[in-house]
Parts: C-alpha cells; sequence; structure tokens
C-alpha cells in the first residue's frame, strides 16, 4: 500500500506507453478504461461484476450525486467508495460538463455555473470551489478541475475566450483542492480542434502544476478524423511523466486510435449503455441481439470470448430475454461489453510491453474487416 498518488511508466511502444497509477486504494494499470459509474452504480452490475471484468477504476459524476442523493449525504455514510461499496480508486468529472450538456435551464458566468435541477427544479450553484467541495465530500481519490466543455462547432474566438475561462477555473480549482496527499487532481486542457489554444491551455495547465492532465472538448461531435487530427499533437503538449486522460471516449477503434496516439486513461457510457440497448461489442464487430436472425442461434456471443454471459448463454436466450425486456439481459450484456473493453486494453498494454503496438493495431482493424458476425 502507497500513501501517495504516483504514476510511473513502464514501457512505450511509438507514441503508445503502458504504465502504473498507484492510490492508497489500489493501483490502475495503464491504459486504463474507466467503466462509468454516475449514479453510484456501474448500471446493471453489482461492483464485484465490475472488479471482475478486470476494472481498476471507476467513475463517478458531481453533478448527479450533488443532486441526489446529495454530496453531504453520502459524506455522512462514509464516502462514496463506501455507499457504492466499492473500495478501489474513483474519479470523479466536477460537473460542468454535464450541466451544460445535461441542462437548458442553466446560466454560464465568471463566477461559475447556475442551473435547476431535472428532479426537483431546485435551484444550483456550481463554482470549482463548490465542485472541490462536492468532490471530497465524496471521497473521489482523482478530482476533476471544474472546467466547461466547449461545445462543437464553435466559432474561434468563442473557443478561446471558453479556453481562457477553463484556465481560470483550473487555477481556482487548484488554489481550492489545496494540498491532499494521496488525492490527486487532475487539469483539463480545452481549445476545440485549434492547435494554438491547445497549446496555450497546455502552457496554462502545466505552469499551474497537476498530478495529472486530461484533453477534453472532444467526441463532442466532430468525428473520429478530427478527433485524431487533435491527438496527433494534443497528448505531446502535455507532460510526459503524468498521466493523460481523454474524456468520454469512445468505441472500441476511438480507444485504440487514442491510446496509439499517446492516450493513458478513458471513459465512457458506451459498453454499458449499449449493453440496456441490445449492443454488443466483440472482436469481430457490433452484434445487435435484437436481430431476428439470432432467435435459433446456439451460440455465444463471442466464442473465444472468457466472460460468464458468452461461457453460458446462447444468442437463442440473450436475443429472448431481450425482446422480453428481462432485467438479466442488461446484466449479461453489460456484462460481456465491459469485459471486452477491458479485454482490449489488457490486450493493448500487452501489446506496448512486447512492442508489438502495430501488429496489434493491424489485427484489430482486420478481425473487424472480416463482417458476418
Ligand atoms: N470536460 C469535463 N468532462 C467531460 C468532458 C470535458 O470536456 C468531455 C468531453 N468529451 C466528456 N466529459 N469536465
Ligand atoms: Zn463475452
Amino acid at each position: 500500500m502507497t500513501s501517495s498518488f504516483r504514476f510511473s511508466l513502464h514501457a512505450t511502444d511509438g507514441k503508445a506507453r503502458t504504465g502504473l497509477i498507484s492510490t492508497p486504494r489500489g493501483d490502475v494499470r495503464t491504459p486504463a478504461f474507466m467503466p462509468v459509474g454516475t449514479a453510484a452504480t456501474v448500471k446493471a452490475m453489482m461492483p464485484e461484476s465490475v472488479r471482475d471484468t478486470g476494472a481498476d477504476i471507476l467513475l463517478g459524476n458531481t453533478y448527479h450525486l450533488m443532486l441526489r442523493p446529495t454530496a453531504e449525504r453520502v459524506n455522512r455514510l462514509g464516502g462514496l467508495h463506501k455507499f457504492m461499496n466499492w473500495d478501489r480508486p474513483i474519479l470523479t468529472d466536477s460537473g460542468g460538463f454535464q450541466v451544460m450538456s445535461l441542462n437548458d435551464l442553466r446560466k454560464l458566468k465568471e463566477e461559475g455555473v447556475t442551473f435547476k435541477s431535472h428532479i426537483d427544479g431546485s435551484k444550483h450553484h456550481l463554482t470549482p470551489e463548490r465542485s472541490m467541495e462536492i468532490q471530497r465530500l465524496l471521497g473521489s481519490d482523482i478530482v476533476m478541475c471544474f472546467d466547461e466543455c466547449t461545445p462543437y462547432p464553435v466559432e474561434e474566438k468563442a473557443s478561446l475566450a471558453s479556453m481562457q475561462l477553463s484556465m481560470r477555473w483550473a487555477q481556482r480549482s487548484r488554489d481550492a483542492f489545496g494540498d491532499r496527499p494521496g488525492y490527486a487532481l487532475f487539469g483539463i486542457q480545452q481549445g476545440s480542434v485549434f492547435r494554438d489554444q491547445r497549446a496555450e491551455s497546455a502552457q496554462k495547465l502545466r505552469d499551474v502544476g497537476f498530478e495529472g492532465y486530461a484533453i477534453g472538448g472532444l467526441a463532442v461531435g466532430e468525428g473520429q478524423g478530427a478527433m485524431f487530427d487533435v491527438l496527433n499533437y494534443a497528448p505531446d503538449m502535455l507532460p510526459e511523466d503524468k498521466p493523460r486522460y481523454l474524456m468520454g471516449v469512445g468505441k472500441p477503434d476511438d480507444i485504440v486510435g487514442a491510446v496509439k496516439r499517446g492516450v493513458d486513461m478513458m471513459d465512457c457510457v458506451l459498453p454499458s449503455r449499449s449493453g440496456r440497448t441490445g449492443q454488443v461489442f466483440t472482436r469481430r464487430g457490433v452484434i445487435n441481439i435484437k436481430n431476428a436472425r439470432h432467435l435459433d442461434d446456439p451460440r455465444p456471443l463471442d466464442e473465444d470470448c472468457t466472460c460468464p454471459t458468452c461461457r453460458k448463454y446462447s444468442r437463442a436466450y440473450l436475443h429472448h430475454v431481450f425482446r422480453s425486456q428481462e432485467i438479466i439481459s442488461s446484466m449479461l450484456l453489460t456484462w460481456h461489453n465491459l469485459h471486452y473493453y477491458q479485454e482490449l486494453m489488457a490486450a493493448m498494454r500487452g501489446a506496448i510491453s512486447a512492442g508489438t503496438f502495430a501488429q496489434f493495431e493491424a489485427d484489430f482493424l482486420t478481425m473487424r474487416a472480416q463482417g458476418d458476425i
């Protein structure tokens, strides 16, 4: 057990990196995928099962938890880890992104954001200072700066103003967070698709100094090509010896492309949400379990997958329980999807260690191109 937060790089292959984040609550193997546990649960999964898929760390959300059950209540009950029965590391997002994307009754000022709860219409205020307080009350191990995620597309001037506001908020977040051994504060780079703005943002964050650096403002509708264009330079602008976290990404091929470009951490609702809508990720591509062609199919989702869903259930059964809207459908498909994502991360970590990432990527892309699954 370490009492401090540390990141060590173990191997690199091209720009791809593998390493370890050590925290008092346990280690995070990088590249890492963080399942999303927005409302103090990874939907349809017991925490033990989430761990069994291979997850080292979960993501939680300031925005949802501050409204319900409130950060103060979670704190009184012993913190988020105890509350949700997950004793490993938790990273929490700061709330700004969720206010802007999920709430249309909001006002943004220099001070912060004011908005009305989608639950009961009550009025709330989020500032960098309040976001730091909420994330401390929750007991989050990795705290995110309060920022504004610049929408896409955006005028260059509007993007600059938004990025500069986020950088002032980053300084206020750092000041409010203070010195908390064993806990980490991550800065968030903004600047949309403008290279000089990404550079300015990275420099501002480096001047303040953080335990890790996120790349925000991507995967907001720009498409994979434009996202990769930014990822061709944005990670290089951030310190080499600190973890780099790409927020809200993504599909399996987005993740492979991001790791190739030097990203260490990612999170996305896709594997868990898709599990509830019948979309299944496999090495050969996406399966929609709703499709009638699975009615009589005795095969598992993926012959080579070692998850409980694939070891014990047929496509015909999974099709049946999905069509019948049985709760087990969400459980089994989410488990498989999270297992698939974690296996993908483990395979990339292995390939980077072995110096075979290019071959891994080529195999990954050909497997998916083979069609008919
Ligand atoms: N900022 C924060 N959270 C985020 C993002 C961001 O830019 C994104 C962008 N895809 C996802 N989640 N704070
Ligand atoms: Zn499986």
